[in-house]
This record gives C-alpha cells, structure tokens and sequence, in this order.
C-alpha cells in the first residue's frame, strides 16, 4: 500500500476500483474531479463502465448523472459515454463520444458558466450529490486531502455528497502539496462578503482539502498519468492571429491604456491560445500575471523566460510533454502557480476587479460581433460555453479569436447573424482572424459591422457581407442593427443543405 495514506484509520477503507464503483447505484448523481484533462479519476468511472456495461447485457438500466469541473479524460467521459452510462452531463464536455450522443438526443447536457457550478449546487438547483469521486494526490495524517492537478469543483463534492470515493494517484508529484490554495470563505446569499484577492499572487485560503472521514467509503489507489492532448504546433493563421494580439496590446500599452506589464492574463484552450503565448515570449512585455482557468504549454515558457511572474488557475491543461516538464521540476514552478477552486478561479467579481485581458476561441461571430461559441449551425454542440462567459462579461478587454474560415474554406466564422448567442455584443471588445483586428469598443452597432467585414472577414466571403449589410442598411424594419431576417440565417440553411455557404 501506497504511503500516500498517511491516517491510519483509513487504510481498511483501500479496495479495488471495480469494488468502489459496486458502491454506485443505478440513477444516482456522481460529482467527479476533473478539468481539461487533469486530476480525474481514472480506475473508479472505467470500472463503473464496465459494470454499465454487464448490467445492460443483462437486460437491466443503468444510468448515472456525471458532474465535474470542466472537461476530463477519455477514461472518464469516453468510457462512460461509450457505455451509454450517462443519463445527464454537466458542466462541460469535449469528448467526441459524448458529444456524439448528446447531438443525437440520447443523453442531455446541461451546458454551464463554470464559475456559476458550484453556487448552484449549493443553492439545490441541481438536486442532491450522492457520491463525489475524486482524485487527490495524498491524504495526511489529519486527514486533509493533498490535491492533484486540477481543483474544479472538488470543495464542493466532497461537502455536497453523502458518499466519497477517492482516488489517491503515486503519479501526480508530492510537492504539488503547498500549490493550491483553496478558499472556503463562500456562502449564500445574503450571507456573502467580498473575497478578499486583489492580486493574482494572493493566497486567501488553504493548502488541502476537507473532507468528513466518517464519508469516506472507499479509496483506491492509481498510478496513471493525466491524459491531456498532444501539443500542436501553432499552423499559420494562429502565428497570424497571435501577431495581431501582441501588435494590439502594444498599441494599448503605448496609448496609456494598459500597463507596461499588462493586466492579468486570461486565455483560452488549443493553438491559437498557445500561439498567443509563445508570442509574449518574445514580446516587450514583463512581470506578467495570468488569472485565468488553465496553465497550459505556452505558461511554463513564459516562466522559464523570466517573464511570468505568477498565474493562477483551477488546472493544468499541459501537453503530455509539457506534464513531465514540470513534473520533474514542481518545487521550481510550484513558487510561481497556484491552483484553486473554479468559482474562484473565474469568479466575476474577481475578474472585473483585476481587470483581465481575456482571449478566447469562438465558433463564429456575426458583423456585429456576437459570438457563437458553442452550437455549430446553431444546435449542434461542439463542447461548451466553459469559462468563456466568466471572463468576457467582466474583463477590462475581451478579445475572441479565430481564424476567419473552417472546414476548408466551406464556412465563414463572420456570417450576417450568428446562428445562436453566447456573447452578446456588449460583451465582445475585440474580434480577431487572421486577417485583421477589429477594436469595437465604444462602437454603435453599424460602426461594428463595418469594421468587422473590412478586417476579419475572408476576402471569399466579404462581398457577399457587404452585399447583405448594404441591403439590411436600406430596407430593413430598424436601423439601429439593420437585419433582414429571412435572409440572416440563409448561410448555415445552405451549409446544411449543400456543405458549403459559398453561393453555388
Ligand atoms: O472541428 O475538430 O472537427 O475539425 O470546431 O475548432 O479551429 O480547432 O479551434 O480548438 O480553438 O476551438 C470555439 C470550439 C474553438 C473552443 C472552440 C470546428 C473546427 C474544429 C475546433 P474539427 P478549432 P479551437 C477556456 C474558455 C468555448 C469554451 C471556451 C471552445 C472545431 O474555443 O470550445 O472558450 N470554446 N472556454 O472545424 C463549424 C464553424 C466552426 C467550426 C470551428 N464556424 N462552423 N465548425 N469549427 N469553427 C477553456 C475552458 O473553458 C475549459
């Protein structure tokens, strides 16, 4: 047995994975560590698959609703998925298998603002937790849990759940003990006081986790890695996109809009996220800070160049490589991250008083500069708002990048209206392609078009934006944001109808 298990009483509670998921029952709801591929279990939902899995061989249902912090591995959501074990999902999902069943009808998703999990289950809207599942690095010896690499929404399983499984994993490094700092100063309103972080170096809670012991029905010991995704190389168009930022935010800087080490840095997940970072490697920018959701690759350069001096998050979202990185060199890096629960990580009143600079991805945006992030043809999910509405609402600037094409030239990410909403435009300060930058802050709406069309849209798609625009400009009902209505959504119709939007 592991040493990991430093209180002795809770030694008789170590058993097999398979013998913990027996201890799950059909209907109930499991509130699972886990965000962007780290901290996860990983032995207790593939043995609860597997047990899925002979239960309907043998004629009989089961099914269970899966909370967790964001994403997780394919041991997680793959194999529940797969087995069709998963009445209902919440918050976050990326997996394709899931994806896939959701799109179809055959499991419901509840797609939430990840700082907003937390205080709901606390306020029941989500109906009670029976069994949290979570992985921790260690347990000391006054039983106090040593988190892993994610945070999520682990407090508030293990407060919230009548039963707690917990996974205790020799993979994750020991000296991640001391990175986390979970708050617990939350409640309810009208009992809620300001959360006293006014920097993102700040330190306002505790290093481990509590948890009840006499909760405590079963531990099982792991030894896998965190499967996060491969790291790619940023393709042209992020190196584009990237440019553009770093030339923005010198603009900014330059104009007495921003600090010379910016503001708290928020970014988003995948290559043009990545490309932007390894741009501030190279950048006129020091003693930077990120307060945002994930560490990812582009994080430990910067750190490495001097040029980070702290970012804090709820979880690592590093490449396999980057993972023994900084495996191999936690003490180094454990004095410049810190690690907390999401409902602080991306909390608003947090954010809007650091004043981040968020970057995220988008799915398409329309001229005015409403983004789509989530709904593809606006109903067919690809994975979530995630934290993406946490930092654009509140951010001092929020950026949302992409490149201005998909699918090989067949769609245009700046269309006349965006198929569904989940940025109004109030909360889109900049758009971003590789094109060009459109900065509509303190633009009515047809200045935003304008400017939208002429930077961001490709050039195989901006006649037929002017076209539109024109045409809404002089016939339709209002003018304030002129749109023709049977006319707004005819791109994604003829998507779905031919596979392309261009015009036959
Ligand atoms: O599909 O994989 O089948 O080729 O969407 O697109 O270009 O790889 O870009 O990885 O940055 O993802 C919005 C999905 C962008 C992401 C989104 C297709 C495209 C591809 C992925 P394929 P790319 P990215 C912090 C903040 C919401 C959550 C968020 C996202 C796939 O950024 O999930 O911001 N954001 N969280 O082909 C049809 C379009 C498309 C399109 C892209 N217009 N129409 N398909 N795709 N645009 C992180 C967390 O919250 C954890």
């Amino acid at each position: 047995m592991t040493d990991r298990i430093a209180r002795a009483d809770l030694r008789s509670k170590v058993m097999s994975a398979a013998d913990a998921a027996a201890l799950i029952r059909n209907g109930q709801t499991v509130g699972m560590s886990g965000f962007t591929g780290s901290g996860y279990p990983k032995a207790v939902p593939l043995a609860l698959a597997d047990r899925i899995e002979a239960e309907h061989a043998a004629g009989r249902p089961m099914r269970v609703k899966v909370w967790t912090g964001a994403s997780t591995g394919p041991e997680l959501d793959g194999a529940l998925a797969k087995a069709d074990g998963i009445e209902l999902r919440l918050p976050y999902n990326s997996d394709p298998i899931a994806r896939e069943r959701i799109n179809k009808g055959e499991m419901d998703y509840l797609d939430m603002h990840l700082s907003q999990v937390a205080p709901m289950a606390w306020q029941g809207f989500l109906g009670p937790l029976d069994v949290a599942v979570v992985e921790v690095t260690a347990i000391r010896p006054d039983g106090s849990l040593v988190p892993s690499s994610s945070v999520g929404n682990n407090k508030t399983w293990l407060d919230r759940a009548d039963a707690v499984i917990l996974e205790v994993n020799s993979w994750q490094n020991p000296a991640l003990e001391g990175m986390h700092d979970i708050y617990y100063g939350t409640a309810l309103p009208p009992s809620r006081v300001p959360i006293p972080l006014v920097r993102p170096d700040d330190r306002i809670g505790q290093a481990t986790l509590q948890c009840d012991p006499a909760k405590i029905v079963a531990i099982v010991e792991t030894d896998a890695p965190d499967r996060n995704l491969p790291f790619t190389a940023p393709d042209a168009n992020a190196l584009k996109i990237a440019d553009h930022i770093i030339e923005f935010l010198s603009h900014e800087v330059a104009r007495g809009r921003l600090p010379a080490s910016l503001l708290p840095i928020q970014s988003g997940v995948g290559n043009i996220a990545n490309a932007v970072l390894t741009g501030l490697v190279k950048g006129p920018f020091d003693d930077l800070t990120a307060y945002t959701e994930v560490i990812q690759d582009g994080m430990l350069d910067l750190i490495d160049a001097g040029k980070l001096r702290m970012a804090s998050a709820t979880a690592f979202s590093l490449s396999p490589e980057a993972a023994e990185r900084i495996n191999a060199e936690m003490e180094r890096y454990r004095s410049r991250m810190i690690l907390r629960p999401q409902e602080i990580s991306n909390h608003p009143e947090l954010i809007r008083r650091l004043g981040c600079i968020a970057m995220n991805g988008l799915i398409e945006a329309d001229i005015y500069g409403n983004v789509n992030s989530t709904c593809v043809m606006g109903s067919r999910i690809q994975n979530g708002i995630g934290g993406s509405g946490d930092f654009a609402r509140n951010a001092y600037v929020s950026i949302f990048m992409t490149p201005s094409t998909a699918k090989g030239g067949a769609i245009s990410a700046i269309v006349p209206q965006a198929a569904h909403v989940d940025h109004i435009m109030q909360d889109v300060a900049v758009l971003v392609t590789e094109q060009g930058l459109a900065d509509m802050r303190g633009l009515t709406p047809r200045k935003r078009a304008e400017l939208v069309i002429e930077n961001c849209a490709h050039p195989m798609y901006r006649d037929a934006l002017r076209d539109y625009y024109d045409r809404a400009l002089h016939s339709a009902y209002g003018r304030h944001a002129p749109s023709l209505p049977s006319e707004a959504l005819s791109w994604h119709q003829r998507f779905i109808d031919t596979g392309t939007m261009l015009p036959a």
